[in-house]
């Protein structure tokens, strides 16, 4: 097989890879020494998704010591509602702080500014020109939904309470949000695209916080819509979709939405998947991080049964991210076993 064949592209493609393909969300981190040693020098966080140098340096990190089959952008969800003229800061222990959204006025004045995020473009065209020919880079935002949480609320970590209450009682003015969300999502995908990604993921970390009627409206409306307007100018770039713990909601949302490939979270039981969800796309997914920290036999042996279960039409990765008390030993341990697993 021709060499240059990207694992990651296969799969996603419904064809056969020549292993089955692995990255992790969050593989550039805290549990890295390296990533502690750019972050002690810096500011703060966005600071350093802010300045191509250090991005691209960190996308790279764990390219380079793992070797994983794909490289995923150094940046993070919240950069879009900051293009948006959204104040944003991420506080030491703490996690991100944004101004709440009050009312329509201040829905109405969000524009989104590329110029804002125009280093992130440029990280993923330094990022690109430096993988090897068989790593292919993942471009990302947040769905409108898990974005609007955090516009909303604040903040992270609060259950997004106010949000809650918007759902039920100001469905409209949500809905103007997303709208927004929307539009600014595809800007900043595209812009993505045009520098060099070659695979998008959408992170829709919340959407396991809605379900019936508010799901389809506000989850997978909008990420439909968003995969249709990326797919009418660029239909040959591959989208991940991640509905994060949407339980009897991920059926709807992988054959509804468009997307080309399904990331499952941990709680998501193998032989439905495989029945349910692998018959319509590609699966992503599952590992349940704690086991990645446990390592040995018990993180092998669960890998093992992913892989058998799930076979080739799969990217391997955690059912969430990297956590930083990963011992990243382990982390070379489960790359080498899955790039050696045969199919
Ligand atoms: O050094 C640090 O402490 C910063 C920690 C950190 C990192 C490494 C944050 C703050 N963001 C990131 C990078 C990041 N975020 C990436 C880079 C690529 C990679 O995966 O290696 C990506 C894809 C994200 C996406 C992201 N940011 C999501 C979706 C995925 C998920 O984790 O569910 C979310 C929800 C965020 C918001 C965010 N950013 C950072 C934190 C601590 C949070 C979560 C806050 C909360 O608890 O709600």
């Amino acid at each position: 097989m021709n060499n240059f064949r990207k694992p990651i592209l296969d799969v996603l493609r419904g064809q056969t890879p020549e292993h089955i393909p692995v990255w992790l969300m969050r593989q550039a981190g805290r549990y890295l020494p390296e990533y502690r040693e750019i972050r002690a020098k810096s500011k703060n966080f966005l600071n350093m998704c802010l300045d191509s140098d250090l991005a691209t340096k960190i996308t790279l990190q764990p390219i380079r010591r793992f070797d994983m089959d794909a490289a995923i952008l150094f940046a993070d969800i919240l950069l879009v509602p900051m293009a948006l003229g959204v104040p944003l800061e991420f506080c030491e222990g703490e996690g991100p702080v944004l101004k709440k959204l009050e009312d329509e006025k201040s829905i109405d004045a969000l524009f989104y500014e590329s110029e804002k995020v125009s280093a992130v473009f440029e990280t993923v065209r330094r990022v690109a020109s430096s993988l090897p020919k068989k790593t292919a880079l993942i471009g990302f935002c947040g769905a409108p939904w898990t974005v609007a949480c955090y516009m909303v609320d604040g903040k992270g970590k609060t259950n997004f309470t106010r949000t809650q209450t918007w759902v039920k009682e100001k469905p409209e003015l949500l809905q103007k949000l997303i709208t927004r969300l929307l539009d600014a999502s595809e800007m900043y995908l595209g812009a993505q695209i045009e520098a060099g990604a070659e695979v998008l993921q959408i992170f829709d970390s919340w959407a396991g916080l809605l379900s019936g009627t508010a799901f389809a409206r506000f989850v997978i409306e909008p990420t439909q819509e968003l995969v249709a307007r990326m797919k009418k100018k660029y239909p040959q770039v591959p989208i991940i979709g991640f509905p994060r713990e949407a339980r009897e909601g991920y059926v709807p949302y992988v054959r509804q939405t468009g997307v080309d490939a399904l990331s499952l979270d941990s709680s998501v039981e193998l032989n439905f998947a495989k029945r349910e969800l692998q018959s319509v796309k590609p699966l992503q997914g599952n590992l349940d991080p704690a086991l990645l920290v446990q390592g040995g036999s018990e993180m092998i042996k669960t890998m093992e049964n992913i892989l058998s279960t799930l076979g080739p039409l799969h990217i391997a990765n955690l059912g969430h991210g990297v956590v930083p008390e990963t011992p990243p030993e382990h982390v070379t341990e489960l790359v080498r076993f899955i790039q050696n697993f045969r199919i």
